[in-house]
């Protein structure tokens, strides 16, 4: 059993109350502005941008520092294109077979449909994948915890970090999405978590008006 190493933590910054609290407004008006969207650019960008972004992610809180996530970023239009051919045969049978009456109506004011394009024309897929578990060298396996917590937290810093930065992301939900480790040739502890597409929205692109909870109904005061 390995011992704990405790170094001094001198990166915390403290805030003067003011500040602290036009930081957090500032931060809340900032996410306000974020949206899902639909139509990408096909516009390029700097790759650089993706690692920092990643890089970001990867400062995420994971269960026992483990870190379980991979991802991996498609801008071969290869590889896009048979994203968007795999994920399309899927959706369609979502769209016109598989998905139930109820889930259909509960996304009806999203306005999504089997098609797909914009896996081909963002600039990036960013493909996401939970290690279920770990793998040694000798390849025996090691227990990871609170996987999907873990990834989906490092999920959220990426998409508050590309909207930061400028770029604008869907969060993209192939069921089921076995078909990304085939095609993008991951290892058995994998899973595909989610596809990420980053990139400049389409011009003039429109979202669905959808309103956000107030906070007496996400949160309470006790
Ligand atoms: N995976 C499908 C359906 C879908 C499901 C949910 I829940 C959404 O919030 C959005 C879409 C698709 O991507 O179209």
């Amino acid at each position: 059993m390995s011992k704990p190493v405790f170094v001094l933590h001198n990166q915390y910054r403290q805030y003067p109350l003011e500040e602290m609290q036009q930081r957090a407004a500032d931060f809340y008006a900032d996410m306000k502005r974020r949206r899902t969207i639909r139509e990408f650019s096909s516009r390029t960008v700097p790759r650089t941008i993706i690692e920092d972004c990643l890089r970001a992610a990867g400062t995420a809180p994971s269960g026992a520092n483990q870190q379980p996530w991979h991802f991996v970023v498609v801008s071969d239009p290869a590889i896009k294109k048979q994203i968007r051919e795999a994920a399309e045969e899927e959706e369609q049978a979502f769209y016109n077979e598989r998905a139930p009456e109820t889930w259909l109506e509960a996304l009806a004011p999203l306005g999504t449909d089997e098609n797909k394009p914009f896996l081909e024309t963002a600039p990036y897929l960013i493909v996401i994948f939970a290690q279920n578990y770990g793998l040694r060298s000798d390849g025996s396996k090691v227990k990871h915890y609170y996987v999907s917590e873990s990834v989906g937290i490092a999920t959220g810093v990426l998409i508050t970090g590309l909207h930061q930065a400028g770029l604008a992301t869907l969060t993209h939900t192939p069921s089921p999405m076995n078909f990304l480790s085939t095609i993008l040739n991951r290892p058995s502890n994998e899973r595909a978590f989610l596809i990420l597409v980053a990139g400049y929205p389409a011009d003039e692109v429109r979202v669905p008006q959808i309103t956000k909870k107030a906070l007496d109904e996400i949160a309470t005061f006790i």
